[in-house]
Parts: structure tokens; sequence; C-alpha cells
């Protein structure tokens, strides 16, 4: 069935302006979106599938599990709850997988970089020092790119560590965190082992009890937060710089109606950074000229465009369920793609169109591409040869139309760095300031909004969740699509101040902050996880990350990378809410992800639908911490009358205290 322009008579469900004005003026072009096959399909999904209880692992299945009724089990005997907990498990693998895929090609281009080959530098000594220091690497009067080397190698060694060793990593986490993890044997020792042995244990017939299993996915999600994810951000900040706020837009209307655009979608930033050195060389750009546009115009999509939005304040055209979109403006002339997240789809509507998609990694190919295989130690010349492709196309553009109204002004580049020098100052660079906002309450806790965005529900979700929070006085940290969509409708300048309530909105106005700070990409939430451990540090908010009045959301994931980090955060102490995890099928595993997972990791899973619930949640459960931390009382001393003090039995003891946030200098 090919629907034309279609997707139009779905227009009440879009909500994004940008895409609603591309399907009108896409004219005659036929193609189908996403929109049109999530309608297509209808809305029912399998019950087995959408519930977690269809196991496929062997071949006496596939085996649907109806919990409860005997004959219903596995073939094999596996109960509902194994079922569902492998399933869980091998998404926390799969998820894992990727992250750690990603940030092995960036130490390889790290190491390559510190040799001196390929075009990048050592941006941020600082952070190499003090990453080198968790590596046990002597700094001292050695040269920078000596230190990068065998900080390198180093990190390399830890992806294929066989000794039992955890992780060097883990060590940053607050010391409380880490004897939980050692106290539970779930502290990762090599990353690609952990992925490997997780395989292993839902293989058929192997680990068949679902705490067991969760257990070993919380050390395997470890291993992608603070091993993978956490490396990766790490050596990209070091090698590209790391990142200070920036202003920016982004949106479909970034694309130029006058230049060769190139969108860069996917996820490593060694192919995105190469292609923005190309860009912007003289011989590019005259043969940019010479094919009749003013310039080149890089633009991202996905993670990889947040990568270099933060870094670089290069736009970003689209997230996730726009990638289709910035095709059907017919404005692009090559959509350079590495790994992870890019549709299938592209490929097909770019038919329609005289664009090329470019597939440039051995290990994700397209029908329909063209394939340039990127070369790390060729950095340079693998990008200059893309560009020039897609000069060539420059000519060949049809009909087009860049949305005209939607180009939206956004300040990103938190790291958590930047968080501490912006509310501690210049001069005294600290988490203090953020930590005191939260205890006398102007902040009243800190709310992650992360991950990807999904056809299946309203992108209106992400908004509706930060304008809740943001006006609770909430702040909101954002990485990947998520961040996009957030700053798709306005929420990631400083003006969005002005939706905050009272006392979050004098905050922000103070600092000239927005109230929904963009941290990155995927990975970067690893830096959420730093700054966590930050806060606790600091003092005041009790002594694990636990304590902390924090809580996330990923509430329209789609990619296994989404349930790694939820699981991770869970791992890491740090509550998330995720809206239909399939899990439901199967009683006693999703109770225990819900709830009795508290008892072993100090935080656990919350699964709900409406934003306005995963919203009310957040809340409440950061208003809980603040309770539990004591910060919640009237902060004025409360003078006792002789009534009060025969109530309290007399002795009045500890009355002094009631009125103080008496935990505040602990730490
Ligand atoms: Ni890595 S994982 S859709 S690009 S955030 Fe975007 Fe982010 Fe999800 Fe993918
Ligand atoms: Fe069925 Fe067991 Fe095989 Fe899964 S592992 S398909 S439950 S027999």
């Amino acid at each position: 069935m090919a629907v034309t322009r279609n997707g139009c008579e779905g227009c009440n469900d879009i909500t994004c302006q940008s895409t609603i004005e591309v399907l009108e003026k896409a004219g005659e072009k036929t193609f189908t979106t996403a929109y049109d096959r999530v309608k297509a399909r209808g809305m029912a999904a399998c019950l087995f599938g959408s519930t977690g209880t269809c196991c496929r692992h062997c071949n006496m299945g596939p085996c649907q599990i109806i919990d409860g009724v005997e004959e219903m089990i596995g073939i094999c005997g596996a109960t509902a709850d194994t079922v569902a907990a492998r399933h869980f498990s091998r998404m926390v693998a799969a998820g894992t997988a990727a992250h750690t895929d990603h940030a092995r090609e960036m130490v390889r281009g790290f190491i390559t970089t510190a040799k001196g080959e390929g075009p990048h530098q050592i941006k941020d000594v600082d952070k190499l020092k003090k990453l080198a220091a968790v590596f046990n690497i002597v700094t001292e009067g050695r040269e920078v790119n000596d230190i990068a080397l065998e900080l390198g190698q180093k990190a390399l060694a830890e992806f294929g560590n066989q000794e039992n060793t955890p992780l060097s990593m883990l060590k940053r986490a607050p010391a409380k965190r880490q004897e939980i993890w050692r106290k539970l044997g779930i502290e990762p020792r090599g990353v690609d082992r952990e992925v490997v042995e997780l395989m292993h244990r839902t293989h058929m017939g192997v680990d068949q009890e679902y705490h067991n299993l969760t257990m070993g996915s919380a050390r395997c999600a470890l291993a992608d937060g603070w091993g993978s994810s956490m490396l990766s951000t790490e050596l990209t900040d070091i090698m590209f710089g790391t990142p200070v706020p920036t202003r920016a837009v982004v949106d479909l209307g970034v694309l130029r109606p006058d230049q060769v655009n190139v969108t860069v979608h996917g996820h490593e930033p060694l192919l995105a950074e190469a292609l923005c050195i190309a860009a912007a060389d003289q011989e590019m750009l005259a043969l940019a000229k010479k094919a009749g546009a003013t310039g080149i115009n890089l633009a991202g999509v996905c993670c990889t465009g947040n990568e270099i939005l933060m870094r670089r304040g290069i736009p970003v055209a689209a997230g996730f369920v726009q990638q289709e979109m910035a095709l059907a403006t017919g404005a692009i002339e090559a959509m350079v793609v590495d790994v992870q997240c890019i549709m299938q789809s592209v490929a097909q509507v770019a038919k329609s169109f005289h664009t090329d998609i470019i597939t440039t990694n051995y290990r994700a190919k397209m029908d329909g591409a063209i394939h340039i295989q990127f070369d790390e130690h060729e950095a340079l010349n693998s990008a200059k040869r893309i560009l020039t492709h897609a000069i060539g196309n420059f000519k060949k553009r049809g009909d087009f139309h860049i949305p005209t109204k939607s180009k939206l002004d956004v300040v990103v580049g938190f790291s958590h760095e930047t968080i501490n020098h912006m509310l501690g100052g210049r001069f005294r660079a600290s988490y203090r300031p953020l930590n005191d906002n939260i205890i006398n309450g102007r902040i009243r806790g800190v709310g992650a909004i992360v991950g990807c965005d999904n056809f299946k529900l309203s992108d209106e979700t992400h908004e509706i969740i930060a304008r809740e929070l943001i006006k609770n006085n909430i702040l909101v940290l954002a990485t990947g699509c998520a961040a996009t969509s957030l700053g798709r409708v306005g929420l990631l300048r400083p003006e969005a101040a002005q939706f905050c309530g009272e006392s979050l909105a004098e905050v922000c106005e103070t600092v000239g902050m927005p109230p929904v700070l963009h941290m990155g990409s995927c990975v970067d939430n690893s830096r959420i996880l730093i700054a966590a451990t930050e806060m606790v540090r600091e003092g005041g908010l009790g002594d694990d990350i636990s304590d902390l009045p924090a809580i996330g959301t990923a509430p329209l994931w789609m990619s296994e990378k989404a349930v790694a980090i939820g699981h991770y955060f869970v791992a890491s102490g740090a509550q998330v809410v995720f809206q239909s995890l399939p899990v439901t099928g199967a009683k006693q595993f999703s109770k225990y992800l819900q709830e009795g997972i508290m008892k072993d990791l100090g935080a656990h899973w919350n699964i709900a639908e409406a934003p306005l619930d995963i919203a009310r949640i957040m809340i409440e459960k950061i208003e809980q911490k603040r309770d539990a931390l004591g910060i919640n009382k009237k902060r004025d001393r409360v003078l006792f009358d002789m009534a009060m003090r025969r109530d309290l039995g007399g002795a009045g003891a500890g009355i002094g205290d009631v009125g103080c946030h008496g935990k505040q200098h602990m730490g």
C-alpha cells in the first residue's frame, strides 16, 4: 500500500509543527512513513510479546506462557518469570553491547589520536589527567600524548579483562554504593565479558531464577553505565573538548536552501567530527561553490547530532522520529549514517528524492544505500570522500520544502563540569550551591528525562512531563532524543524559566540558565551518574545516590539501550519510570523489579503510561526522598510553648533541631 503525502490524514496525531508542514508540502512524491505504518498495523501488538512472556530461545518453542496456568509454561518448564527476566536481560545485554562497541571505537580513535595519527588532538588535558588518575597512571612530568596512549591502552584492556577485578571506573561511585555492589557480587569485570556472560545465562537451560537474572543484568548494565558509556563520554570530551554552554538551533528549519545539506545520523562522534573538519576545508568549499552552492551545511540527527551540537553548536535537524521527515524536505544531498537508531525506511524514503544514504561502518549496511567506509586512520580523507559525493548531488535537487517556522534557539552543553561552574561561579566551582538550593527547597530535586522518541506515543509526552516537573520546581536534565524534542518546544532556553515554579524560576534567572539542561547523547547519561555522585560527595544530601531527591524517566523509550540505561540507573540507586516495559505478564518478576529490588539496590523500576502519571510519580518520589533526608521540615525555628513541650513528653529533647536541616554538613 503506497500512501501518498499521507500521514496527513493522521496529522491529528502528530503535534510536531515541522513534521506537519513537511508532510503537507511533500507534493506528489510517494513514500510511506512510520506514521502510516503505525496506523496500518493498528495498535494491537501481540499480548505475549508486549508483556514479556513469549520465549523463542530454543527450537522446541516459540512458547507463549500464561502466568499461573500450569499447562501454559514453556515446553522446558520455564515459567513466566524466567521467560520475562530472560527477555529483559537480553535487552540489557543488547543495549550494553551497542554502547560498548561504540565505546571501543572511541578508545581506538583515542589511541590513534594519542599516537599523533589522524586529524584530532587531545583538547582537555585537565580531564585527561583526572581520568589517568582513575586508571592509576602516573602523569607527573610526562608528555600529554604519552599519558593519553597509556590511558587508551589500559582502557581498551578493560574491555577484555579476564581477571575477577572490577572495572577501574567503579571507584568513582560513592563508597556506600561500591559496598552494595561488592556485597551483591555484581561489580562488573570486563565490559565485553559481562555481555557474553549475560547472553550465556539467558541461553536455554542456564539461569532460571529471576532474582539471579536481574542481578546478572545489573552487573552487565553497570559495565555499560560506569564502564563503556562513561569511558566513551570522557574520552570524547578529552579529544573533542568538554562541552560548555553553547547557543545553537534545532529542528528541520536548520536546513539551508542555498547550501549542500549533509545530515549525519547515528552515534559515533569520530565520523561526525571528521565531517565537521572536512566541511570547513577550503578545497571542499570550493567544490561546493563550483556546484552552485554557497557552502556546506552539516546538521545532526539523533545522538550523533547531540554530540556535535554540544561541542560545536552544529544544528540538530531531527531526532529519531523525524529522520524520515528530514529526507522528505527534499533538501538533503546526503544522509551519512553509522550505527544505531537508523531506520531502514530512510533508504526507502530517499528513493523519492535526489538524496543518497551513505553508510560508513562495515557493521551497518543497508539495501539501497551507498557504502563509503570510514577509516579512523584516514578520517579526513574518508570525510572528504563522503562530502564530495554529497556535493555531487546538489545540482540534482528537485522541489524541496524546508519548514520555515521551525528553527528554535537552544542553549546546550551542560556537562557535569559546567553545572558545577555555572552554579558555583568561576572561582568556586562546586556543587554546594545546587545542594544548598535543594536543601533549602528552592529546587525540590532533579528529574532526568532521557531516551528516545517513539511513533507509538504522542511526541508531546516529553514536553508534558518536563513542564509539570519545572512547574513543581524540579530541575530537569535531558539527553538523547528527549533533549532534542524538548529543544523543539522551546524548553532549552533560559526564557523557559517563565514556565517554572517561583523558586526554580528565581534560580534559573539568577544564573541565566534554562530549567531543562541538555547534557548530551545517550552515552552521556553517564554524566548524570557523575553529577549524582558529586552531589553526594558535596554533602548534605545523604551518602549514596539512593538518598538523593532525584529520579529518571525514559517515557518514549524504544531502543534496547534505554533498558540498559534504566537498569544501570536502578543499579546505581536511582529510580526510573518507564512506559510499557515488557515484563508485566510475569507477576513475580514484574513485582520484584517494581518493589522487591529496592531492598537489594535501594531503587526500583516504576511503570506508568500517561505522561502526567509519570510526572506525578517523579514528584512523589522526590518528595519522599526529601522527607527521608529531613529537609522537608519548616526551616524556621519553631518556638514551642509549654503545652507543646508537655505533649512531646516534657523533656523537649532535640526540639531545637526540629527546624534545622541537621544533615546539611554531613558528608
Ligand atoms: Ni542514542 S537510542 S532514539 S539516538 S535516544 Fe534517540 Fe539517542 Fe534513543 Fe536512539
Ligand atoms: Fe520454550 Fe523453554 Fe525453548 Fe523458551 S527455552 S522456547 S520456554 S522450550
